[in-house]
């Protein structure tokens, strides 16, 4: 059974940023119904069930045809939304430091280079989905998916990821998703991406 993560903060901790009622109705409505339908999807399917929700992602042909479409939804709802409240924080923003800067600065050139080509995935991005920062052969790499796919399915390991479904921006910013995305390098949690950088630098 997968179950929904508590936010790591309260629903008020990334105000002004993003509002408490965007993300009450984020976490205890979009996310929850993912989880719910991911379970009802899989039941019956014990084995499938009581996997790492990585591990269910990474390898979408081990999913039985019939359900496979509703897994491959529901599961990346689960997976996307649960890494995505912990790359975000209080009191964060800023510029990572370390090897994850240096990463960054080796295959962008430098953060604002790096910071500008995220946004304009994001905000370019068509429709719903998400932009993302991957490790992938050693390095890092800007991409953006559709819907809930996760890079999880394609060997790519996720370190950053923007909502961009207008569920995550559009109480407080309506049409203005440029705005959601400038205003969320406020609440960046460069430290939770450097801790998952440095995991993914330990498997590869
Ligand atoms: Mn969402």
């Amino acid at each position: 059974m997968f179950t929904l993560p508590e936010l790591p903060y309260s629903y008020s901790s990334l105000e002004p940023h993003i509002d408490t009622e965007t993300m009450q109705i984020h976490h205890d409505k979009h996310h929850a119904t993912y989880v719910k339908n991911l379970n009802d999807a899989l039941e019956g399917h014990t084995d499938l069930l009581n996997m790492d929700i990585e591990v269910l992602l990474s390898d979408l042909n081990k999913i039985p045809d019939e359900i496979r479409t509703k897994v491959k939804n529901n599961g990346g709802g689960h997976f996307n939304h649960s890494l995505y409240w912990e790359v975000m924080g209080p009191n964060c923003g800023g510029v990572p430091s370390g090897k994850l800067m240096e990463q960054i600065e080796k295959d962008f050139g430098d953060f604002p280079t790096f910071q500008e080509k995220f946004s304009a995935a994001a905000i370019g991005h068509f429709g719903s989905g998400w932009a993302w920062l991957v490790k992938a052969n050693g390095k890092l790499e800007i991409l953006d998916t559709v819907n809930q796919d996760t890079p999880l399915s394609d060997g790519k390991t996720p370190i950053l990821l923007l909502d961009v479904w207008e569920h995550s921006y559009y109480l407080k910013y309506r049409n203005l998703r440029a705005d959601y995305v400038k205003a969320w390098w406020n609440i960046t949690n460069w430290k939770k991406v450097a801790e998952l950088y440095e995991k993914v630098g330990d498997i590869t």
